[in-house]
């Protein structure tokens, strides 16, 4: 008895000292290996921040510099020998803390997009990622032989009732592709490539995996959010048809051709209708572009986050540039933790108007989230949400909060008790926020899971788009689109953000899930008509998912903070008002689309 006692002290003392031995070990390595990233993370986060603000026609230097930064960067987070000591000590799980088999864990997922057994591929797709950017971003769109910015395509999509004009703009705006098909089927083969080198079966699934979930896993959620929220895509299509067809003088056809829409891909309807009453537009119009990025942060502030760092005003590239530059500049919005410490940027080219009124709260969520999680218990390592969509839901959610009249009114942008439809601002948020599912957990989401994973022959690219845009959003091409065209690439996450536009789709089933636990058991308002201004409550609520990082597990975050698992069933319920009344609006009209995608 009394050796068995003494033995297993000796086993428990002896088992201490290992234990003891091994979580410093693996700090040491932890601490020897973030300091290391850090400097090569921030150097290539610069060299990319030139490539992207500062775009010039066959402008080598900058491409160097971006494939100089990312080559060291590659070339140390994909080491053999890095990967070899996370692996090595994650064999002893049990041993090690929560948050050091998370950081270790993040070495490997971070190793397998660079691995250094096959660093020539790694080098290559660095180089073909850099050269697809500037491909894209340094396209000059032209109508009648003069250059147009995106800017100026969105806007006469938005505004005009000419279907001539709209016709001209649309096909622009697919032009770009051309030129990105050769790039993209080569990016597809690299990126599988190098994730398959350790043990991924292709890049989607790797992204996935990003979220702890196989790529059947994933696609079985997306399908499922789609279905949920298809009744009301469904009349939301209807309605669309109606009420453009008659707008444009037309006879109403049974799929949406993609020029009638007031968006390039047909991802947001909302400037289809006016809320009266509320015109955002002019009133912003009157403010400038400068008031909308002060006022974004001062509506954070209010709720008890810090003001942004004078360091963001000063390297941020904000707005569109000065007429006549000669170099272009990423013209897709984006937010940027240089060095995952206090240097927060933003790119973007914010023109006084609603689209940019949201995304300025939406990259200013991104900041947010930065700033939130840099601090002591967030680990540099874990300094990512805690998963992207929680990152891309926070500023959407604000965005979604600044356009309710409460808030309109309580910032003095509309009269205060002016009559408004409130009907018309549900269907209004709906254009938006229920048309990004199709689209998002639909159309992009199958279409790069046919690119990576199912080896989508190249021949039958812009077939295959325009098969899953019919299916999921019931929109059609002005006329026959051949495989000359490569329309996909035409949107930006395809080239450069691959195999994780779900990241949206889930980001707004998030949001309202946060969005109406804010409104119900916080601020106790309608979750249709919340003022989120000056609540430090709402603002603690949000703080306290942010600041945890990517420090725990999305799915635990979720379930303390609102009680739920991730579903559409919030969003559903904010939007339970609208059905009916689509309903009635489409009383006698015929619906085109089935009574399910799938
Ligand atoms: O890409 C974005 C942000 C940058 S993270 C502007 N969004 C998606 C898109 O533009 O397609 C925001 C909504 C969807
Ligand atoms: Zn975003």
């Amino acid at each position: 008895m009394k050796k068995i006692a003494f033995l297993l002290l000796m086993a428990t003392v002896g088992c201490k000292t290992n234990t003891e031995t091994k979580v410093s070990q693996v700090d040491q390595f932890l601490n020897t290996y973030t300091e290391r990233y850090l400097k090569l993370y921030a150097e290539y986060s610069e060299a990319e921040w030139e490539a992207n603000t500062k775009i010039i026609d066959g402008d080598t230097l900058a491409s160097h510099k971006v494939s100089q930064a990312g080559g060291a960067y590659a070339a140390f987070t994909g080491s053999a020998e890095n990967i070899e000591q996370a692996t090595k000590f994650l064999q002893d799980k049990e041993v090690l803390t929560a948050i050091q088999i998370k950081q270790l864990e993040a070495i490997l997922y971070g190793a397998a997009s660079n691995p250094g057994t096959v660093s020539d591929l790694v080098k290559e797709k660095i180089k073909a990622d850099a050269a697809q950017n500037a491909a894209l971003f340094g396209y000059d769109f032209q109508i009648d032989g003069e250059s147009v910015s995106t800017n100026e395509i969105d806007e006469i999509l938005k505004t005009s009732d000419n279907l001539d004009e709209r016709l001209i703009a649309w096909n622009t705006s697919k032009e770009v592709g051309i030129g990105l098909k050769d790039g993209l089927e080569n990016l597809v083969g690299l990126r599988n490539q190098t994730v398959q080198a350790l043990e991924y079966e292709d890049y989607f699934t790797y992204q996935v995996s990003d979220y702890g979930m196989t790529r059947a896993e994933m696609l079985e959620l997306c399908e499922q959010l789609v279905k949920d929220i298809w009744p009301l895509y469904r009349e939301l299509h209807t309605y669309a048809r109606y009420e453009l067809a008659s707008k444009y003088g037309q006879s109403v056809p049974d799929m949406l051709p993609a020029h009638w829409l007031p968006n390039r891909w047909g991802q947001s309807w909302s400037a289809m209708v006016e809320v009266e009453g509320i015109d955002l537009d002019a009133i912003l119009e009157e403010k400038g572009s400068e008031w909308l990025v002060k006022q974004a942060e001062q509506f954070y502030v209010s709720m008890g986050f810090e003001p942004l760092p004078q360091s963001f005003y000063d390297k941020s590239s904000l707005y569109p540039l000065p007429e006549g530059a000669d170099y272009k500049k990423n013209n897709h919005a984006s937010a940027w933790h240089m060095d995952l410490q206090q240097d927060v940027r933003s790119l973007m080219s914010v023109t006084p108007n609603a689209r940019w009124y949201e995304t300025t709260h939406h990259e200013l969520g991104h900041i947010y989230y930065y700033m939130e999680y840099t601090n002591p218990n967030v680990p540099p390592l874990l300094r990512g949400g805690a998963n992207r969509a929680f990152h891309e839901g926070v500023g959407s959610q604000m965005g979604l909060a600044a356009m309710q009249k409460p808030f309109l009114e309580g910032l003095g942008l509309i009269e205060e008790g002016v009559e408004t439809d409130e009907m018309q601002a549900l269907l209004k948020e709906a254009l938006d926020m229920v048309v990004v599912m199709p689209w998002g957990s639909g159309v992009m989401t199958q279409f790069e899971n046919s690119l990576y994973a199912e080896a989508l022959p190249r021949d039958l690219y812009n077939q295959k788009w325009w098969e899953l845009k019919k299916k999921y959003q019931g929109i059609v091409p002005p006329s026959e689109r051949g495989e000359e065209y490569c329309d996909a690439a035409s949107k930006t996450h395809i080239n450069n953000d691959p195999a994780q536009y779900y990241d949206y789709s889930l980001s707004t089933v998030i949001l309202f899930q946060l969005h109406n636990h804010i409104a119900g058991n916080i601020l106790k308002q309608d979750p249709r008509a919340t003022n989120y201004y000056g609540s430090k409550k709402a603002g603690a609520f949000l703080r306290n998912i942010l600041s945890k990082g990517a420090t725990e597990d999305w799915r635990k975050l979720m379930k303390d903070n609102t009680g739920e698992e991730i579903s559409a069933k919030a969003m559903l319920k904010y939007f339970e008002p609208l059905m009916g009344y689509l309903q009635q609006q489409n009383q006698g009209r015929e619906h085109t689309l089935g009574e399910m995608p799938i």
